[in-house]
């Protein structure tokens, strides 16, 4: 499959990782948005949030808890971050592999446009 982040988990392509387990890899985006902006993506490929199943509900929430725990190791887990998917176009997502965009290390505005 062509996936760059599948390529990314298999190692052909390089990349920061900064946390890796049974069912994620998580690694430096390569054009942050913030201090601390990481990507976290599940080994499984998922094109999109869309394209979840029933069976895959806890991998998501291993994604989720896995940037908790990130950013209680990077020191910003009381201050604060904030954890994105986008998904297809109008979301601006540009890499079709499921990925939380994980931004911490300075207070973010809201709405994000
Ligand atoms: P999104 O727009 O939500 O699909 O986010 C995709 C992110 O992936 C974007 O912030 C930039 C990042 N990205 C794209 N190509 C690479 C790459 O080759 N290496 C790394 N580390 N990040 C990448």
């Amino acid at each position: 499959m062509d996936c760059l982040f599948c390529k990314i988990i298999n190692k052909e392509i390089p990349a920061q990782i900064v946390y890796e387990d049974e069912h994620v890899v998580a690694f430096n985006d390569i054009n942050p948005q913030a201090p601390t902006h990481l990507l976290i993506i599940p080994r499984t490929h998922i094109s999109t949030l869309n394209d979840i199943s029933e069976t895959q509900t806890s991998l998501i929430g291993h994604m989720v808890k896995s940037a908790a725990t990130i950013a209680k190791q990077m020191g910003f887990d009381e201050s604060g971050y904030r954890t994105v998917f986008n998904c297809n176009e109008d979301g601006g997502q540009t890499v079709y592999h499921i990925h939380l965009h994980l931004l911490g290390g300075k207070a973010m505005g809201w709405p994000p446009y």
